[in-house]
């Protein structure tokens, strides 16, 4: 999209931020698209959706959103990981779009990956490293760096990840704050929960499979329904991200 339409989300995210702080604050920053319906529309933005079509096929759902947000000149990083490694869902036909709604560049902390990494399945180690957005701080260690390929963006741009590609971001270094938000994943219509319990937005084709908790859009900023479905959401969410982990963050 034009930058100057990414400039207008960033204006309403920072504006939901400064009417609901603890709705969108680090530790409350998954599913945010189920509270807030200018996050629900860009989630099924015919763009953003033809581009997942093109690799998941035409029925399609999501499964759940992240905002990664990296404040100027901080700390916050993104541990090299695999995505599919803690997402409880099969067979990986599904895809993670990462829209940049500030600049996404090597200062900024942008997502780098490891090419051709998605064909392995790596070990994980649960750090919880206290700068580290992930939750579990999960880290595929001996990672080559310099193979690593940034992928800067402008705002408005986005990149998609398969979702056994190893990748991660360095901290912000910048005078800016580095402002994405991951749509993970977009489901292709075989694509079943192999634990827990997933509450998915119906995108586009078939409705989704009944193994899934299919959820409405929100219909107004953190309404009590939107907010109680989030929550729901954010709780199942919770409880599959932490399978097995022997600590948990807030979420
Ligand atoms: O935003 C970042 O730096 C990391 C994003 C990420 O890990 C993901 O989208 O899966």
């Amino acid at each position: 999209m034009a930058e100057n339409e990414a400039a207008e989300l960033l204006r309403l995210l920072e504006e939901a931020e400064t009417h609901h702080p603890t709705e969108l604050h680090t530790e409350h920053r998954n599913n945010a698209h189920l509270a807030f319906p200018f996050l629900a529309d860009l989630a099924v933005d015919a763009r953003v959706v033809d581009a997942a079509e093109s690799l998941v096929g035409p029925d399609i759902s999501l499964s759940s959103s992240v905002l990664f947000i990296k404040e100027p000149d901080s700390a916050a990083f993104v541990s090299w990981h695999q995505d599919a490694f803690y997402i409880g869902l099969e067979p990986d036909n599904f895809v993670t779009a990462w829209i940049a709604l500030t600049p996404s560049t090597r200062a900024s902390g942008c997502v780098s990956v490891i090419p051709g990494s998605h064909g392995k399945r790596f070990r994980h180690l649960d750090t919880f490293g206290e700068d580290n957005m992930l939750t579990r701080g999960q880290t595929v260690a001996g990672v080559d760096g310099a193979a690593a390929v940034d992928l800067v963006l402008r705002a408005g741009q986005m990149s998609l990840h398969h979702p056994w590609l190893v990748h991660g971001s360095q901290p912000n270094r910048s005078g800016r704050r580095r402002v994405g938000i991951a749509m993970q994943s977009y489901l292709g219509a075989d694509v079943r929960p192999t634990r827990g319990d997933y509450h998915v937005l119906a995108v586009r084709g078939d409705k989704p499979h009944s193994s899934f908790t299919t959820v409405p859009p929100p219909t107004a900023d953190v309404d009590p329904a939107g907010a109680a479905v989030r929550a729901a959401a954010n709780l199942a969410l919770s409880a599959v991200l932490y399978d097995g982990a022997g600590q948990t963050r807030a979420l």
